[in-house]
């Protein structure tokens, strides 16, 4: 890349300090108008902004310009979810404009920092799988890979989180409201998508039996494109968010029959459809709204990659699937397999063979989740209603597909009842995974364990039939992000030893072991971290009202709340450990400070409850005097990414506790590791590669291994567990003697019941002793610094497995066979 564009970037705009600092009061002055800056920074960050991005756009037009010189082959990674947080700094870093800039700012009296938390975070995501995709577009662009993100603009985010009264409340994330200075609005590119309507067969001149989908009801998408940096490689990539927007004609036809007002209320129904991001990290069946945004996304996308096909090489297919992929991120645009089809077949005439042919060469489906309750399915009705020529479409695909499947299976009803995309019953439903894997040419996991799992498990049936198409690839974050931005300090003295390399070859990051004995690096490494735990402690002062103190064990656990994941789990740690204060069992303790934060779907009741427990537990020990020398509590409310930022770098525990064969893989248990934190944890998801890699003497693990969980479950007495061991007996006793809940008695019986109960599919019984044994070898370790320091060390060096770069690596090489 660099190479092709040197003539042009003779003629760049300077990213030298006098050159932003020319730009800085240019756009101050003259784009905003303003004379000076009035208290807050608003207007200054984003003079920033936009002296940051016209260089962005510079590059952007140049690496534009030579993808499409080069003809190059292109991936669309279709994504419901992109979590991308803050911009700003980000795009410093990889434009390595970091020290120019400062410097710049210094006149103004204001830092990088002071200015980038003046940006809202863009949470256009829940959670694990959204990041993944923000992770994947800042190594595509690294890696200089042709692949464009294509997503929903929200108009509003995910929720905010308040807690009032220890209880969740939501609010709504308009985080739009002062306008996106990243977005580009490309009302050139907008597309049509239909809906509702009917279909009609006719003959064309040639006899062809045709189909056509009349009478529908349109909405326009209309992309705006955000520019997506590569690290210090002059490649910018594109972003790519549709908005809904009502078509002329419809208002009009309403108009014409005189209903005016109907013709206004009918065009924001048809923008509802990229108004609010779905709050749930596990399937909401039903939601036809969803269902809507899916569809919507997947055929903006699919014509817009299909529209610039067209214009290079015209209606000619033969090697459109060579040099176009589509990346499916789970099975929320899964109807792009069926909207393929229907481009091929109605729009461009295909045969259904070649069309079948083109689409399952171009298809790849990654898989994101092992819980049954979590697969997509969705009523064969609100199908025929809003989308009947993609439902006539999906019963081709199936008939053929059982007609393959009665060949391996011959005389087999069971197999044809359990393969089949169409679940029948009273009210049959589509199940979106079967359609992902029959249309795709590869389907991954997204770790070793998960991927093993779905092929002896979920999808059994199917690896059978077609053992070729199935795959692993480990998930992983940028190193960018997640260690060079977010951890300053510990990034300048990686640096220091070793050069800056590693920012885009992280393998390099293994040379930091042959220090980690090193006492003067050790000491070095210990004073970095202690800066972030001072971050970190005045971050939960000021959201949380707790003083964390930072020769405290700084213990966290923060993702979304879930009961596979366990946050009870670790309550219940946390109760044990109230209960050796009261009982003056204090030998061998080590002061901890726990922090847990995440959100709770809106409708889930469950995990709203074990907020509320969170809350009251640590409102009783932080106000205990007993306590205060040992143990400190805090929920964090309103986790995000940018919170992520400053919590894994001050972080010295990082709890991934799982049910095993519950989390696919985990991506927060990584950004923990590259920052030096150790891991307690369960053998589940990446955490088994986290291990592999450190070495077991480096982790703590604990609990029954996927296996044991599976044998267990067909003889589970919880019971048992409890009686066995006293100190988890004096835990349930305490909770359920309501003494975190004096106000509200009985309020905690529901959850610990479920913690008794045969069928906890959770099985915390079954792991807390374990979780306890393995939490006292870590208090163990952590009076011995030293000790505790070169494991930290350890932890990041062999961190280099889980750099996004080599994930896409990966999945560049061996599903879209990018050269
Ligand atoms: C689907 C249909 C209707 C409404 C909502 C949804 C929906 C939305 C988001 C279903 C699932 C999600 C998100 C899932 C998710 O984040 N999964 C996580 O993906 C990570 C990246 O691969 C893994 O590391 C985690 O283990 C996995 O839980």
């Amino acid at each position: 890349m660099k190479a092709d564009v040197t003539d042009k970037n003779a003629m760049w705009l300077g990213t030298d300090s006098d050159s932003l600092e020319t730009d800085l009061a240019r756009h101050f002055h003259l784009t905003l108008g303003r004379d000076r800056d009035p208290g807050s920074h608003y207007y200054l960050y984003n003079a920033a902004v936009l002296t940051v991005r016209d260089r962005l756009v510079e590059r952007w037009r140049a690496t534009r310009q030579h993808y499409h010189e080069t003809g190059t082959k292109r991936v669309a990674y279709l994504s419901l979810e992109f979590l991308i947080g803050r911009s700003l700094c980000n795009a410093v870093l990889n434009l390595e404009m970091d020290e120019a800039l400062q410097k710049s700012l210094f006149k103004h009296g204001v830092t990088l920092e002071e200015l980038g938390s003046e940006e809202r975070d863009a949470g256009l995501g829940n959670g694990g799988l959204g990041r993944l995709a923000a992770c994947f577009l800042d190594s595509c662009a690294t890696l200089s890979l042709p692949v464009t993100g294509y997503g929903l603009r929200y108009e509003y985010g995910m929720f905010h989180q308040r807690i009032q009264d220890g209880y969740q409340q939501e609010s709504p994330d308009h985080w739009l409201e002062h306008g996106n200075p990243w977005e580009f609005e490309a009302p050139q590119d907008t597309r049509r998508v239909q809906f509702f309507g009917r279909t009609n067969f006719y003959h064309d001149d040639q006899g062809h039996l045709q189909a056509e989908w009349l009478d529908t009801e349109d909405v326009l998408a209309v992309p705006y494109d955000m520019p997506i940096p590569g690290y210090a490689n002059d490649t910018v990539n594109t972003l790519r968010l549709w908005k809904a927007m009502a078509t002329e004609e419809f208002s009009l036809q309403e108009f014409n029959a005189g209903g005016y007002t109907e013709a206004v209320a009918a065009k924001t129904e048809a923008e509802q459809i990229t108004m609010v991001l779905y709050p749930n990290d596990v399937s909401e069946n039903g939601k036809v709204l969803r269902l809507r945004q899916q569809y919507f996304l997947t055929s903006a996308s699919l014509q817009d990659m299909m529209d610039r096909w067209i214009k290079r090489h015209g209606p000619a297919f033969e090697i459109f699937s060579e040099q176009n992929c589509f990346q499916l991120n789970d099975t929320h645009p899964a109807v792009a397999v069926a909207e393929l089809m229907r481009l091929l077949l109605d729009t461009y005439k295909l045969s259904w063979p070649q069309a079948w042919t083109l689409t399952t060469s171009s298809m790849a489906y990654t898989n994101h989740t092992l819980l049954p309750e979590a697969l997509e399915r969705w009523p064969v009705r609100i199908f025929r209603d809003m989308l009947p020529r993609i439902l006539e479409i999906i019963y081709e695909i199936n008939a053929r597909f059982l007609s393959e499947v009665a060949v391996k299976w011959p005389g087999d009803a069971q197999k044809i009842r359990e393969l089949s995309i169409i679940e029948d019953g009273n009210d049959p439903h589509i199940r979106m995974a079967h359609l992902a894997i029959v249309g795709s040419f590869s389907v991954n996991g997204v770790a070793q364990l998960h991927t093993d799992l779905l092929i002896s498990g979920l999808f059994r049936d199917f690896y059978e039939l077609w053992p070729h198409k199935f795959n692993n690839k480990t998930n992983g974050v940028t190193p960018r992000r997640w260690l060079g931005f977010c951890n300053k300090s510990l990034a300048a003295l990686i640096s220091d030893k070793i050069g800056t390399s590693w920012l885009h070859e992280f393998s390099r990051i293994a040379e930091l072991q042959q220090w980690a004995d090193d006492p003067a690096f050790q000491k070095q490494w210990q004073a970095a971290r202690l800066e972030n735990k001072q971050r970190l402690a005045k971050l939960v002062k000021q959201k949380c009202g707790v003083e964390f103190e930072t020769h405290m064990l700084f213990d966290v656990q923060v993702k979304r709340i879930h009961e596979y994941k366990r946050q009870l789990l670790n309550v219940l740690h946390v109760v044990h450990l109230y209960a050796r204060i009261l009982n003056n069992d204090t030998d061998g303790l080590v002061p901890r400070c726990v922090l847990i934060g995440g959100k709770a779907a809106p409708g889930y009741f469950t995990a709203k409850l074990i907020i509320k427990l969170i809350n009251d537990v640590a409102r009783v020990i932080n106000s205990d005097e007993r306590a205060a020398s040992w143990l400190r509590v805090a929920f964090l409310p309103d986790y995000n990414v940018t919170a992520m930022e400053v919590i894994c770098a001050g972080t010295d525990l990082s709890e991934q506790i799982s049910t095993a064969g519950k989390e696919a893989s985990g991506t927060g248990n990584m950004k923990f590791m590259m920052n030096g934190a150790l891991t307690i944890g369960t053998l589940d998801g990446a955490n088994i590669e986290i291990r592999d890699a450190v070495g077991a003497d480096n982790f703590f693990l604990f609990g029954l291994t996927a296996a044991e969980v599976a044998t267990l479950r067909k003889d589970y007495h919880p019971e048992t567990f409890i009686n066995s061991d006293p100190r988890f007996r004096q835990v349930m006793q305490l909770i359920e003697s309501d003494l975190f809940n004096p106000d509200e008695p009985g309020l905690y019986n529901s959850l610990m019941q479920s913690v008794r109960n045969p069928h906890d599919q959770w099985m915390t019984a079954a792991d807390f002793s374990t979780f306890v044994d393995a939490q006292q070898h870590v208090t163990t370790l952590y009076q011995q610094t030293d000790r505790w320091i070169q494991k930290s060390i350890l932890n990041t060096a062999a961190s280099a497995y889980f750099s996004s770069d080599r994930t896409i690596s990966a999945y560049a090489s061996e599903i879209w066979q990018l050269k």
